[in-house]
């Protein structure tokens, strides 16, 4: 018989090549070593180090599935996925921080962008030199993106950007804003812009007052008369499908982010059961308890076995959005599930920032909601299947 491993039941490990897992044990000792002692006091206090995006881009985690041309590494979306579940294990913000710029900005520039584009932008992003922040959302249109009001006005020369955008990650710091706005010229077709900080109009005032999120920091982007060159358009994509493109791929990375952090919580919740007596035996020998802790690896197992199988149909050119839907909404609801039994099994000492799953917890509210919320996947999927539209 063979032997069963409580923590890695599938045996995952055997499905991933050398340079997956040579990547994943970068991704994870840098998040051990250098993420986790920082996480407690930077979620208490709300403060982002920017560094951080630096120290990514040294070890490549930024450009991972980017070919070398521009800097990047050229691995696998299995790979990348690897990457998001390390961060995450120590924070869904990190772990934000990270896929803004690497699927939401990188990657709508190497897919849609000029070659001038790529030569300015990709090599300084992938670095963490400069950082990427991606303003899809609005006041007025957070699920409905086809629904913003930001507009682009043909000028001489360029364009001029009117409007705003709401809950844009990295924001605040960002050097590169990669804004999605209606513009007349092209029929009034979405169309992405590449606008650089210190762009006079251009300002992205900090949200405050997050309980959720806390060491990824998030802002507005106002735009007050954008002036812009033509050489700020994304050329070679127009409509929705450009946003979507790349909230694909960090929807994807999030299946995997989000099982991160869940492994995070069941292992906490394990070691608390193992540790922890009342009535007389440690909690982990109650039927409840252990009842939980199957849950919890049940749920884990099958949700890594399917953010492998997407990613591995990534690579090999065969995914559809739906797929990436599937396991978006079901490991971000597990997930926040998971985490949420985690609390309750450390008792009081659940609510303490030192046990750190209720932080877990509180972020997965986000991330269970954005990059389209666990509702609207299940329309999406809805749609899929019966061929009928029921957003509206
Ligand atoms: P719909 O009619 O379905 O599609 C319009 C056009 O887009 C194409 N398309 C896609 N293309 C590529 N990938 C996908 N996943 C695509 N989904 C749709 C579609 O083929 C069509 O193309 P064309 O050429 O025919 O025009 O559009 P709809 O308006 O009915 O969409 C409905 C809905 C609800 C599915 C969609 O709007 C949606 O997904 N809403 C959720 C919004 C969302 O996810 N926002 C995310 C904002 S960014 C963010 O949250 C970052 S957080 C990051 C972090 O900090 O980690
Ligand atoms: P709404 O769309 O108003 O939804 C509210 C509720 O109504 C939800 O439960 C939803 O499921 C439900 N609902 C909506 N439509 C329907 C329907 N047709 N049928 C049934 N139920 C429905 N956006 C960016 O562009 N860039 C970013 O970097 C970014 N980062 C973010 C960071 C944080 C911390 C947060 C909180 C959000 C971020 N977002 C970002 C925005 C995020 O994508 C949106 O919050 C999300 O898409 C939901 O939009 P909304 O908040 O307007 O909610």
């Amino acid at each position: 018989k063979s032997q069963f491993q409580w923590d890695d039941p599938f045996l995952l490990e055997d499905q991933l090549s050398e340079d997956e897992r040579m990547i994943r044990d970068t991704a994870r000792a840098y998040a051990q070593e250098r993420l986790q002692p920082r996480v407690i006091e930077a979620y208490r206090d709300e403060k982002t180090d920017p560094a951080i995006f630096r120290e990514m881009g040294e070890l490549g985690l930024l450009g991972v599935t980017v070919p070398d041309t521009y800097g990047g590494v050229g691995a696998s979306y299995v790979a990348y996925g690897l990457v998001a579940r390390e961060v995450e294990r120590v924070d869904s913000g990190y772990r934000s921080m990270m896929s803004v710029q690497s699927s939401l900005v990188i990657y709508p520039i190497f897919a849609y962008g000029s070659e001038e584009q790529k030569q300015r932008y990709l090599p300084k992003l992938i670095s963490g030199e400069w950082i990427g922040c991606f303003g899809l959302t609005e006041p007025d249109a957070g699920s409905d993106p086809a629904g913003m009001k930001t507009r682009a006005i043909k000028t001489d020369g360029g364009y001029r950007l009117i409007g705003s955008k709401m809950w844009i990650s990295n924001a605040p710091l960002a050097d590169v804003f990669v804004v999605w706005a209606k513009s007349e010229a092209h029929g009034n077709a979405i169309r992405g812009f590449v606008l650089e900080k210190g762009t006079k109009g251009l300002s992205a005032p900090k949200i405050a007052g997050k309980l959720s999120l806390r060491a990824s920091i998030t802002g507005e982007i106002v735009l007050d008369n954008v002036e812009v060159g033509e050489e700020a358009l994304l050329p070679n994509v127009e409509g929705l499908k450009g946003p979507f493109g790349c909230l694909n791929r960090a929807r994807y990375g999030i299946s995997w982010g989000a099982l991160g952090a869940a492994e995070f919580c069941w292992h906490a919740a394990r070691q608390y059961g193992l540790d922890r007596k009342q009535f007389n035996r440690p909690l982990a020998q109650t039927q409840l308890f252990q009842k939980k802790l199957a849950d919890m690896q049940t749920e884990i197992a099958l949700g890594l076995q399917g953010s492998l199988r997407v990613g591995r149909l990534m690579d090999e050119g065969r995914m559809a959005p739906e797929m990436i839907s599937i396991v978006k909404r079901n490991n971000c609801g597990k997930a926040l599930d998971i985490a949420r039994m985690a609390r309750d099994m450390h008792g009081g000492n659940g609510i303490s920032e030192e046990y750190q799953v209720m932080r877990h917890m509180v972020n997965l509210e986000t991330v269970n909601t954005y990059e389209g919320t666990h509702d609207v996947h299940a329309l999406i999927l809805g749609r899929a299947q019966t061929g009928l539209q029921a957003f509206f």
